[in-house]
């Protein structure tokens, strides 16, 4: 309802001013009569005021409806400390020294590890790599604190805003939920204000990234003139697995640890000083189908050992759930000459029965320039790949990531998006996409226009310092 009379506001308001205007007294219309009767035409005061009035409530009505802008202001990802970098040797070397793990698991955890796309240089918590290996609350605390502070240290070093400016506050830390909550400790060390609106949210998988995001960005509809931080993390200290089954142990070689750190702002005098305009989030969730439901689940073994444990189908429900959401996205984003070939080849097929035609998959390149797809694994890439038709060169930055960092869970799209920038790619008025998966299964995308051209050499990012030397090869061959 709202929605319609928004629509039909801008039509409304010309039907206004085009009333005004004829009201005047404006009789044989041409141009010379037009200047002479401006000079001459008899305003009834009254009927003028009327009319005013009119037109201010209507604009009132018409800018309270609209939507606020949402900007980003800036954004951090946390470069762990060296001393957390694990080579696949030295992975192997705590594995073994772990003690639970058998030959056969062993053999199967290098394999996944050679095949998976993830480099030499990913950064584990001490607490996971320490030997004897027995992970506790205070290393899964300690792992939080480092890297939610890390990010949000450096964001706050970015921007110009005084924590007491900030009103909302959305932390997602995934598979950890300890008391006092992440957001509290936040709040404690930035001393932000006392009526902050704060939430935790957990247990969300892979997608919270993007949907603390949207989250936030309902808020700020809501609030005005207010700051949200968002703040994912990922600590894996204590879920990784100790057994030996071999659907649980996948995950094991492919989750690193991770941290991002983003401030949003509805102020529209912000705009000025933002890098990102927010301009969809889109959410989809699959779970009420069972296979969607169960193809990432945390148990325990047969032995009664903790983990994750990722289900065969897993490819299959998340190319599902990608092209449910791209059915909604497509229609908000695409170029007009793409949605007229989409319903040209729908009606061939389903009106003229042309059976041989295959369904016409829109180029989301013309819609976007940019993508930063959830790096949870290679597969997963390889998937999204081939159901969009990306080139290499717009799967570089998730590729990179997944081969840098690993897969940081909800954090993934943020590192990606940090490559982007780096390597100079952010032209103004470019469009980026973030797809993320998680369990649920879920599929969320959030979609950004950049306000300015990206500057690399003004950027303090992860990337930084090691750019030149991406991208890198990486072996091609099929895996997990
Ligand atoms: C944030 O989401 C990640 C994804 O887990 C999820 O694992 C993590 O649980 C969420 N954190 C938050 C904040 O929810
Ligand atoms: C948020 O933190 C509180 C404790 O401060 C906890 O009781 C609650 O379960 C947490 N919520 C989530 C979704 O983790
Ligand atoms: C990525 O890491 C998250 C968090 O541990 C996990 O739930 C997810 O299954 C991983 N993705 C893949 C494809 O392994
Ligand atoms: C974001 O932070 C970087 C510092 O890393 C700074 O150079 C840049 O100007 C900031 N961008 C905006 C839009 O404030
Ligand atoms: C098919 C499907 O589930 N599409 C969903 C994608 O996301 C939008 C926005 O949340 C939903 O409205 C659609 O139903």
């Amino acid at each position: 309802m709202v929605s319609k009379i928004k629509s039909n506001m801008h039509f409304f308001l010309l039907f206004l001013l085009i009333t005004i205007f004829i009201s005047t007294k404006v009789s044989d219309f041409s141009f010379k009569d037009l200047f002479d009767d401006c000079k001459n035409v008899q305003f009834d005061p009254i009927w003028v005021i009327t009319n005013l009035i009119i037109l201010v409530l209507v604009a009132t009505i018409y800018f309270q409806t609209k939507d606020r802008p949402i900007y980003l202001l800036n954004f951090s990802c946390y470069k762990p400390d060296n001393t957390c970098k694990v080579s696949k040797q030295r992975f192997m070397y705590s594995c073994n020294a772990a003690g639970t793990f058998t030959e056969e698991s062993l053999e199967f955890l290098r394999k996944v590890l050679e095949k998976s796309g993830v480099g030499e240089e990913t950064y584990l918590p001490e607490g996971v790599m320490r030997i004897p290996f027995n992970p506790c609350m205070a290393d899964a605390r300690n792992e939080a604190e480092e890297i939610i502070f890390g990010t949000t240290d450096e964001l706050f070093a970015k921007i110009n805003v005084k924590p007491n400016d900030i009103g909302v506050l959305v932390v997602n830390c995934s598979m950890f939920s300890p008391t006092p909550s992440l957001s509290a400790m936040i709040v404690n060390r930035y001393k932000l204000r006392s009526n902050i609106m704060s939430y935790n949210i957990s247990g969300m998988g892979c997608s919270a990234g993007v949907i603390s995001l949207d989250l936030a960005r309902n808020i700020l509809q809501v609030h005005k003139n207010t700051y949200a931080l968002v703040v994912s993390v990922e600590c894996g200290t204590l879920s990784s697995y100790t057994g030996n089954e071999k659907s649980m142990l996948v995950s094991n070689c492919l989750f690193r640890m991770g941290g991002s750190a983003i401030l949003l702002s509805n102020k529209r005098s912000d705009k000025r000083r933002s890098k990102y305009e927010l301009i969809h989030t889109i959410r989809t969730h699959t779970g009420a189908d069972d296979k969607s439901f169960t193809s990432v689940t945390q148990k325990e073994d047969c032995e009664g050992n903790l983990g994750i444990c990722l289900s065969k189908e897993l490819m299959i429900v998340a190319g599902d759930a990608l092209k449910a959401n791209i059915t909604t996205l497509g229609p908000l984003v695409l170029p007009i000459s793409e949605k007229i070939l989409f319903i040209c080849t729908l009606v061939a097929k389903k009106i003229f029965k042309v059976k041989k035609l295959k369904p016409y998959i829109p180029d989301f390149k013309l819609a976007f320039e940019h993508f930063c797809i959830h790096a949870g694994g290679k597969a997963v890439l390889d998937g999204v790949q081939k159901n969009l038709l990306l080139t290499e060169w717009h799967m570089e930055p998730s590729r990179m990531t997944l081969f840098r960092f690993g897969n940081t869970s909800s954090t993934s799209i943020w590192y990606e998006l940090a490559y982007t920038e780096a390597k100079g790619r952010v032209k103004r008025g470019d469009r980026v996409w973030q797809i993320a998966f998680g369990s649920g299964f879920k599929c969320n995308s959030a979609v950004w226009r950049a306000l300015r051209t990206v500057n690399p050499a003004q950027e303090n990012n992860p990337w930084i310092d090691e750019i030149q030397s991406f991208p890198v090869d990486i072996p091609r061959e099929k895996c997990v």
